[in-house]
């Protein structure tokens, strides 16, 4: 069973990365996910700035999933710039650099300084970080969305990817897509962050389950499962041209499967991943083979957005 996939100019030998934020906030965390069943590596989103992010506690775990509010707690774009500077390419698993700049100068900064360095590290730019305190998420305004592509098209001269927030509404889904596909150098978009500003609720004790915003936060894991498949399938239709990296509630072989059979090129884990460590890689690859074997599917590109509706 064939599990390479071919995107980006490059051929990678899977399909399964982190999500950025897991595993992925420091350099001995990144390179455990180089050498492990990973294809790919990306880092957590970086501010210009090194942050703390918020107070604790700051990440809860439930039956169903996660709730997250870390606020961009990272090394500062520098440590990341460096450490790609230093990355093994050769090993064939893309890098990826997620990048979410508390302005729009910030991305832009972080951008240009990347472009200066000349590596073939690409960026993720976030567009949808739900926990800094005061500042909405991007990817939900349109017209600030419209301003940052036509930025980053003037700042990056290469490919690049962005991270969307998940939508809710063929409305939503058909503005965004009109707006991404004015940008023939944004290669892909990874669909979804976490849905923003759920509430988890503790009984025995009355009380929220993490410190920051009075307990909002955003959702991973099985909660977010179908909204992620919804956001992964619509975009696959709506933008021809571009690749689909699926993320949300990952957790077997069986939802790797699903990203891709509603269109995601590669598949990436969050929740799951901080919570099992990076033996899931393995662990969902094999599963996914299996289940390839099962169906009689010899590579990715025979079920591929094949979806059947009824
Ligand atoms: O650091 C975070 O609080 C965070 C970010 Br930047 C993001 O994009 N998504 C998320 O769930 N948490």
């Amino acid at each position: 069973i064939d599990l390479s996939v071919t995107w980006l100019g490059q051929t990678m030998p899977g399909c399964l990365y982190n999500a950025s934020g897991v595993w992925c906030r420091e350099e001995d965390e990144l390179e455990t996910v180089r050498a492990s069943a990973a294809a790919a590596v990306i880092s957590k989103s970086a501010t210009l700035h090194a942050r703390e992010g918020n107070p604790e506690p700051r990440y809860y775990r439930t039956a169903l999933g996660s709730i997250n509010s870390m606020g961009l707690p990272n090394r500062g774009f520098a440590y990341y710039l460096d450490y790609a500077r230093r990355y093994d390419y050769g090993c064939g698993k893309p890098l990826f650099l997620s990048l979410s700049g508390m302005t729009l100068d910030d991305n832009l900064t972080m951008l240009r300084t990347l472009a200066a360095a000349g590596l073939p590290a690409i960026p993720e730019i976030n567009l949808s970080c739900p926990n800094v305190p005061g500042k909405p998420q991007l990817g939900y305004d349109f017209v600030a969305t419209t301003e940052a592509l036509n930025a980053f098209d003037q700042a990056w001269p290469g490919r690049y990817g962005v991270k969307l927030p998940p939508y809710f509404d063929p409305a939503h889904f058909a503005a965004m897509a009109e707006i991404l596909n004015r940008h023939p150098r944004l290669a892909y978009v990874t669909c979804i962050n976490s849905i923003g500003n759920g509430l988890v609720v503790d009984v025995d004790s009355e009380a929220v389950a993490i410190k920051p915003k009075d307990g909002l936060g955003g959702l991973g894991g099985d909660y977010v499962l179908p909204t992620a498949l919804a956001n992964v399938r619509e975009f696959y239709r709506l933008l021809p041209g571009k690749d689909i990296v699926g993320c949300g509630g990952v957790k077997s072989g069986r939802e790797a499967f699903m990203h891709i059979l509603a269109g995601a090129r590669a598949v990436q884990v969050g929740t799951c991943l901080y919570h099992e460590g990076p033996a899931a890689f393995a662990r969902i690859a094999a599963e996914m083979a299996e289940l390839m074997r099962s169906k009689g599917y010899r590579r990715l590109d025979d079920f591929r957005g094949k979806l059947r509706t009824l």
